[in-house]
């Protein structure tokens, strides 16, 4: 039975790791920047090493295909991403490109031929930490976003991202909008808790909670600390405040629902002026659609009422809405039959974090695998998984991919 190099996978994790790494541990490959351009060209050197030739597309996506005993059999995709958050683990993405390369490198190295074509995929700006929407790069490759309207996407320092694309030199000119896709499976790490609780090294992903992201801007008056009464006040930071009070609460009232603040910017941010403005962002996750639609609408009305009682202004915008999917059974059993062919016990479960294969889950039948995070721990330098897990979970995919690949 094929398996893949442990060794190689993990040399090629801490050679990816030191592309954008932090002073004080941990990696940092914004989107669009010269740190996630690297990255991207790391794996283009290995595909070009096995004689793969990666195809860029208009904002950045890579893609490329080994091909199979059928050339014109729609191709089996495996990927995920190598763009990352601000201060992040080195597996998060990067695993499951890198997991992605070294099966295409087993199937290299033993001249294994596979009925489909195999191929890696690798998203651009996944994250949409700093340009939103996340899971730009799989929304944009599904046809949902235009080529003009993501040029134009302006990101949390200004700058847009054509004129980053430009600049890098990061755009190709491959249009992989139309390529049909037989199957997409990514290897991820969970980034929760559940594995490390059951005591297992791989999951079964059957499906993703949907998330909505809004962007907020309160708007009430920059005044002075010392000499504005209590009850003349707009005060944008006392509304932001009861905002983040009033998204715990709706948590508790709705099961399941997970509700984040986690960007909250008071302007002008001085000790002695009562808050303008503040900024925060809203990220709702459920995985029943409807009750997430409707926890969206209570906050909508909540932040209204809040800000309305302290005569402050408000604008609320989604800049993110991926919706809850079930993966397609014949992804979803290919991995099951992978991980079973290794001996490997699994858990099942559903994908608490938004990843690509949610988006191309409407595309084509696409499904994920886990694996162990220490600590459920992710988003953070500490972000850990052991590399027998990593091997048994690289193992699994390439197991499902040859199920799928025939
Ligand atoms: O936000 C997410 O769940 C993903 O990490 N982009
Ligand atoms: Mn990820
Ligand atoms: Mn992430």
């Amino acid at each position: 039975m094929l398996r893949v190099n442990r060794s190689r996978l993990l040399a090629r994790l801490d050679d990816l790791a030191r592309i954008g790494a932090l002073e004080g541990g941990g990696v940092q490959r914004l989107a669009f920047t010269e740190q996630d351009l690297a990255g991207r060209r790391f794996v283009e050197h290995h595909l070009q090493r096995m004689d793969l030739t990666p195809r860029i597309d208009a904002i950045g996506n890579l893609w490329a295909l080994r091909p199979g005993d059928h050339p014109d059999a729609a191709p089996v995709l495996l990927g995920s991403h190598t763009d990352s958050v601000g201060r992040a683990g080195r597996f998060d993405g990067s695993l499951g490109v890198l997991a992605a390369l070294e099966v295409l490198e087993v199937l290299h190295e033993n001249a294994h031929s596979t009925h489909r074509p195999v191929g890696l995929v690798s998203f651009v700006n996944e994250e949409g930490v700093r340009f939103m929407p996340d899971m730009m790069g799989s929304l944009y490759l599904r046809g949902d976003l235009d080529t003009d309207w993501v040029r134009a996407v302006r990101g949390t320092d200004g700058t847009t991202i054509g004129e980053n694309l430009d600049k890098l030199g990061m755009a190709g000119s491959e249009d992989l909008r139309s390529s049909s896709v037989h199957a997409f499976l990514e290897l991820h790490i969970e980034q929760g808790p559940v594995l490390e609780e059951v005591g297992l090294p791989v999951a079964v992903v059957t499906g993703v909670q949907g998330l909505r992201w809004l962007e907020i801007t309160l708007k009430g008056t920059a005044n002075h600390a010392g000499t504005t009464p209590m009850d003349r006040r707009q005060d944008a930071g006392l509304v932001a405040a009861r905002v983040v009070v009033a998204m715990r609460e709706c948590t508790q009232s709705i099961p399941g629902l997970r509700a984040t603040v986690g960007r909250l910017v008071p302007s002008p941010n001085l000790i002695n002026v009562i808050p303008g403005t503040v900024e925060l962002t809203l990220d709702l996750r459920h995985p029943e659609q409807d009750t997430l639609d409707h926890a969206v609408e209570r906050m909508r009305g909540t932040v209204a009422g809040l800000a309305e009682a302290e005569g402050v202004g408000y604008d609320i915008h989604e800049t993110a809405s991926a919706p809850a999917v079930q993966f397609d059974d014949l992804v979803v059993q290919a991995a099951r039959d992978g991980a079973a062919a290794l001996g490997l016990p699994v858990h099942e479960l559903i994908s608490g974090a938004g990843h690509d294969a949610q988006i191309l889950a409407r595309h084509c039948p696409s499904g994920m695998l886990f694996v162990r995070s220490r600590g459920g721990v992710s988003h953070n330098p500490a972000e850990y998984s052991s590399p027998e897990d990593v091997e048994a979970g690289a193992n699994a995919l390439l197991q499902a991919a040859l199920r799928l690949a025939g």
